[in-house]
């Protein structure tokens, strides 16, 4: 298992493969290329939410109830700005809000957010690489029946209540994926598309200018989000649907068919192998599901013997 394996990666469904794969690959064989199009500004800081579910996780601390935040975190701060009449639909917990602290103390400093993950990355003793997937800022409008909207407006605040019209990355023209996730992909003996959204969490990794090309250099493998017609987590299967893709495992292939050259489903999409088959990638059936920690690491485990 000495390979070298880098992730794209969003929020909760990305963490768990990545944390599959930190436990069975060697301490820094792991490359995670995380999607920062949902992050944005709050109480004058920069929060990085998929970044942060990433390094909570592979760090051991983040809150496993929700996947994201930290363990055990009090909200005594959250509770006092509420009091002092700020809004508190974003759920930062005292801990989680010294990170958030951190960062923006860096990033004032000047620098760079791939820089910044990598110190807290160090400080949090995680054994793998997390970049995020740009240093430059992208981020994700959602057009709906209300107009556009932030991420964060439409997936917290507003519960994700909205049919998602239209997605586009706002600056993503100007944008480029950093050295260092460039790096881990070349490197990489195999590249993986975790089963994250794949409008909102894998899109804006790809969509960056330059990165399609990147991965169609590389043995690249996804895991589909959509398991029997329906997300794992969040609003994946109504966002395909809405934006004109099939909310099935196909949908999702047929979105990767030009960076991918296999595609896991799992048991429960046995039947959809021959129609991904023609798109021009393998197929492997395998148990996706990922409930517990053994779960993820059954997976990762299987992903790299398939590339052994
Ligand atoms: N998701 C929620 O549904 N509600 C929250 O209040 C919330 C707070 C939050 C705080 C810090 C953090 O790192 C993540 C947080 N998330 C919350 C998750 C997150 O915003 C989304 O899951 C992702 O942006 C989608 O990948």
């Amino acid at each position: 298992m000495s390979k070298r394996v880098a992730i794209l990666a969003g929020g909760v469904g990305g963490a768990k493969m990545a944390h599959g794969f930190q436990h069975v690959l060697p301490a820094g064989n792991l490359s995670v290329i995380v999607n920062v199009a949902d992050d944005f500004e709050l109480f004058g800081l920069r929060i990085s939410p998929d970044l942060d579910t990433v390094t909570y996780t592979l760090a051991g601390i983040a809150d496993p109830d929700v996947g994201w935040g930290i363990r055990g975190d009090t909200h005594r701060a959250l509770e006092m700005l509420g009091r002092l009449g700020a809004e508190t639909w974003f759920s930062i917990g005292d801990s989680d809000l010294a990170t958030h602290v951190r960062r923006t103390q860096l990033l004032r400093g000047g620098a760079l957010l791939t820089d910044v993950s990598r110190s807290i990355v160090a400080a949090l003793g995680v054994p793998s690489h997390i970049f995020p997937a740009t240093d430059q800022a992208v981020r994700t409008i959602v057009q709906t029946d209300e107009g556009e909207l932030d991420f964060q407006a439409y997936f917290v605040q507003r519960g994700q209540r909205d049919e998602v019209r239209a997605v586009r990355f706002a600056g993503n023209d100007l944008a480029r994926p950093t050295e260092a996730a460039l790096a881990a992909i070349g490197a990489a003996d195999l590249v993986v598309i975790a089963p994250s959204n794949p409008i909102v969490s894998i899109g804006p990794i790809l969509a960056l200018p330059g990165m399609r090309e990147a991965l169609a250099h590389a043995a690249t493998t996804a895991v589909s989000p959509i398991v029997a017609g329906r997300a794992l987590k969040g609003p994946a299967d109504r966002m395909l649907a809405t934006l004109g893709h099939e909310a099935s495992a196909l949908g999702v292939a047929r979105l990767y068919a030009d960076v991918v050259d296999r595609f896991v489903v799992d048991e429960a999409d046995a039947a959809l192998a021959p129609d991904i088959e023609s798109l021009g990638m393998a197929v492997t059936v395998l148990p996706t599901v990922m409930r517990t920690n053994g779960d993820r690491a059954e997976l990762a485990r299987r992903i790299v013997m398939l590339n052994a």
